[in-house]
């Protein structure tokens, strides 16, 4: 079957390194490159997603015929010349099968590792290939986004499990305390589900989609994320600015029983908490078989936060937990989605301690902070050589600019080691193998180890969570 123009992995690279093949110095037949994050704003990164770029681009025979005439014909068209590396690219298929002789080993998914240490290397297995290695950047580092996005919702887990910890009676909401609300604002679907799938690494809370169907496809998990039914602005502003107690009526009716999230700042949230929820359909709430989740959605969120929980305090009466910090009944939680990210989140959460509410009062949401408001400088993602073969002498290869210190890349073979509850990268090949952590996970066409979502999962987990071993 002919594949599309979008799925040709020969495609799949930065123009200018369909040139470089040629640029190597004579004789050089291996190329040896490492991934890792050159520092950034969080200190550690959680390692995630490489497994998808893997499964989907790289696995089994990716050249064939028909995508080496349709690169050719394409580069031809781009540069004007013919720099397509076509006798490379025809030597693959006819001695591996199409299968890309590489070797990828990599820290296992889910991995909690400080920056500034190689996170995955990259080689050729075959010493005619030495210009592949490089070739494959492009594809390989679009790892940063997953990675990023588990890194962020990680960090945010870390700020909620404290404010739990400190005021509720235990963590046991935690897995549900941040939900994903990012697709709409996501660049594309393939960006929501992978960077969705980050974000369940470290959370159970999502309404976008397409990140279970990555973690069931790509990491074999039936269903990764879980969501409740919520009204949105529409289902409410449709019954007219009279009509808004009718629309939350209405809201209660066809979810009798469990959890309901009501959007109520259509037009007044004061009102709608204070007269609506509070008086008018106080008693519909106290009744009802489930937990009513009264959603804020604009206003500076410190001050709505607390505004919102006092009115309904008043209203519907509060206790205060084994902390000593107040909480709403049980069957009344507010939901704050509405400017959502690893800077507002404390804020709301110390502003909430001060004034005696219990953080498990509420629920996150977050979009664009979560899955958008990240780049790849963020942890400053890189893929540098080490390390080369040529004319038989193995050469340390390294980058040291003058214009930036930060940029110095590292040398030689590298081993990330583990031993006293800490990672170090051993460069120039002077590693012990035994405390190497790295997995070879892809080799001439095969995935060697496909790792489980919960895996992953148990992998990232918080200190605070973690289970004794
Ligand atoms: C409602 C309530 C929560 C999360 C999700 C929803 C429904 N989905 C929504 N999707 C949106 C998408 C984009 N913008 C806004 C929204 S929304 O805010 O209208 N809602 S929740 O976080 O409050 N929460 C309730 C409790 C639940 C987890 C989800 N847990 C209780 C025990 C186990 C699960």
């Amino acid at each position: 079957m002919a594949s599309s123009i979008t799925e040709n992995l020969l495609l799949l690279t930065d123009s200018y390194k369909v040139t470089h093949h040629l640029q190597y110095p004579p004789n050089t037949t291996a190329v040896y490159s490492y991934f890792e994050s050159r520092g950034g704003k969080f200190p550690s990164t959680v390692f995630f997603g490489l497994q998808y770029i893997i499964k989907k681009w790289l696995t089994g025979q990716v050249v064939t015929k028909e995508k080496i005439q349709e690169a050719k014909d394409l580069y031809h068209l781009h540069f004007g010349a013919d720099y397509f590396n076509e006798e490379g690219w025809n030597y693959i298929l006819e001695n591996h099968n199409g299968c890309l002789p590489v070797r990828i080993r990599a820290v296992p998914e889910g991995s909690v590792v400080p920056y500034k240490n190689v996170l995955f290397t990259v080689e050729n297995t075959d010493p005619k290939c030495f210009w592949l290695t490089n070739y494959l950047e492009t594809l390989l580092v679009q790892v940063w986004y997953p990675m990023t996005v588990a890194t962020n919702s990680r960090y945010q887990k870390e700020i909620i499990a404290k404010y739990l910890n400190e005021t509720a009676d235990n963590l046991d909401s935690l897995p549900f305390k941040l939900h994903d609300f990012g697709f709409r604002g996501s660049t594309s679907v393939e960006s929501a589900g992978i960077g969705g799938a980050g974000h369940l690494v470290n959370f159970q809370g999502t309404d976008t989609i397409a990140a279970i169907a990555v973690a069931r496809k790509y990491y074999g998990c039936k269903i990764a994320g879980h969501s409740v039914p919520a009204a949105e602005h529409s289902t409410i502003t449709t019954w007219g600015r009279e009509g808004e107690k009718e629309a939350f009526t209405n809201m209660l009716t066809h979810f009798p029983k469990g959890i309901v999230s009501i959007v109520s700042d259509s037009y007044d949230i004061w009102n709608a908490c204070e007269n609506v929820w509070g008086q008018q359909l106080k008693s519909l709430v106290e009744k009802r078989d489930g937990t009513l989740v009264v959603r804020p959605d604009s206003g500076e969120p410190t001050e709505v936060v607390i505004k919102v929980l006092n009115i309904l305090g008043d209203k519907f009466g509060s206790k205060k937990n084994s902390k000593g910090f107040k909480m709403l009944p049980p069957y009344l939680r507010i939901i704050q989605g509405d400017g959502i990210s690893y800077e507002t989140l404390e804020a709301i959460l110390e502003v909430m301690k001060k004034n005696s509410w219990s953080a498990e009062n509420i629920v996150f949401g977050s979009g664009g902070a979560l899955l958008q408001k990240l780049n790849r400088d963020t942890q400053k993602c890189a893929f540098k050589c080490s390390y080369a073969l040529i004319n038989g002498k193995e050469v340390n290869v390294y980058k040291q600019p003058v214009t930036d210190p930060g940029k110095k890349s590292k040398k030689g073979r590298l081993t990330l080691e583990y031993s006293d509850g800490q990672y170090r990268t051993v460069e120039e090949g002077k590693g012990d193998p035994k405390k190497d952590v790295f997995v070879t996970v892809f080799e001439n066409g095969k995935l060697l180890k496909d790792y489980t979502f919960d895996e992953v999962r148990a992998n990232a987990e918080i200190d605070l969570l973690k289970k004794p071993s």
